[in-house]
């Protein structure tokens, strides 16, 4: 069955995704922007006091990458954070009273089923989506080469075989249309957006070309500060920055095309580790992870919420 300290298939987080809503109704309702190439719904959970009113909200995604499990395994993780410290924590029930957090718990559900579902080591570290390629056997699309910014302009691959290929073009892939489509609906609402991947110990925010975002002090500044409560946490060393010059250059990224459409707090997260482990992290690590991650989290939503 489903464990917050495992990782779990994603039959046993489709029924965690029905057991959490049902089970915590007055905080969680939740809804399918659409399903996945292969036809699986994609759910997200918005999560917040229910007022009657729309509220300012927090867009939160995990599993983009399909090998990278920590990220999943936060996602789940903070769900039941929100839920369980409701009422108790006086920082997340301000939070959600006054903000609702939608969160996509798998964003490429297709790609984790697959890393799943194969005994060979080599399909655990699949990235990409599973749609098929015109001309090729190979199949599947990197979702953070396939969003419409500055598409396949560069740290991106045009070639159908490569982990970043970016795609036939922007938004082929269903998953990234669905996700697109979501958030340009509730982009009057969406005051920021955070996208969880694995691994190097990172916070990233835009651009991830060479060119500083008009934010780019502030978005700085709350990424130390979000840094400086996950540290105090464990000592766990994690750098902030903009995605071209901390880490290289990429086309195509949510993240950046989330602050290009108007959510000013975009950021990027790369969790633990350094690599000895890399997207094989020990299941001994998921709470530590989530718990120290839950702590810049926190503080990022809170100074949106005082920005309101
Ligand atoms: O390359 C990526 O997509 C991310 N690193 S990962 O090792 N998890 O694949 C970095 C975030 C990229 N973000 C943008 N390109 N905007
Ligand atoms: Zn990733
Ligand atoms: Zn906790």
């Amino acid at each position: 069955s489903h464990s917050y300290t495992k990782y779990n298939s994603w039959d046993k987080i489709q029924a965690w995704i029905s057991s959490v809503s049902a089970a915590n109704s007055d905080l969680i309702s939740r809804q399918v922007i659409g399903k996945t190439y292969e036809g699986r719904p994609m759910n997200v959970l918005q999560i917040g006091k229910k007022t009657g009113s729309p509220k300012p909200a927090i867009f939160l995604d995990c599993g983009i990458h399909a090998r990278e499990w920590i990220s999943t395994a936060f996602c789940q993780w903070f769900v039941n954070e929100a839920v369980t410290t409701y009422r108790s924590d006086s920082q997340m029930t301000s939070l959600l009273n006054q903000m609702d957090v939608y969160v996509l718990p798998v964003f490429n559900i297709d790609g984790y089923d697959y890393t799943w579902k194969s005994m060979e080591i080599k399909n655990r570290m699949w990235r990409k989506t599973r749609s098929r390629n015109y001309g090729t056997r190979c199949r599947g699309a990197d979702p953070n080469r396939n969003f419409n910014a500055r598409w396949c302009t560069e740290g991106a691959s045009r070639n159908p075989c490569r982990d970043t290929y970016c795609g036939s073009k922007a938004e082929s892939e269903i998953e990234v249309k669905n996700v697109a489509d979501f958030i340009r609906k509730n982009k009057s609402i969406i005051k920021a957006y955070i996208t969880v991947h694995s691994y190097s110990q990172l916070l990233l925010f835009p651009y991830f070309y060479y060119q500083l975002a008009a934010d780019h002090a502030e978005l700085m500044s709350v990424a130390r500060g979000a840094i400086r409560a996950l540290t105090s946490m464990y000592g766990t060393q994690y750098r902030a920055g903009p995605g071209a010059t901390t880490i290289y250059p990429a086309s195509g990224g949510s993240v950046d095309w989330a602050y290009d459409l108007g959510v000013k707090y975009s950021y990027v997260f790369e969790l633990r580790d350094t690599g000895r482990y890399g997207f094989l992290l020990p299941e001994s690590q998921i709470k530590p992870t989530c718990e120290e991650t839950m702590l810049a989290v926190k503080y990022i939503a809170t100074y949106v919420q005082k920005t309101l």
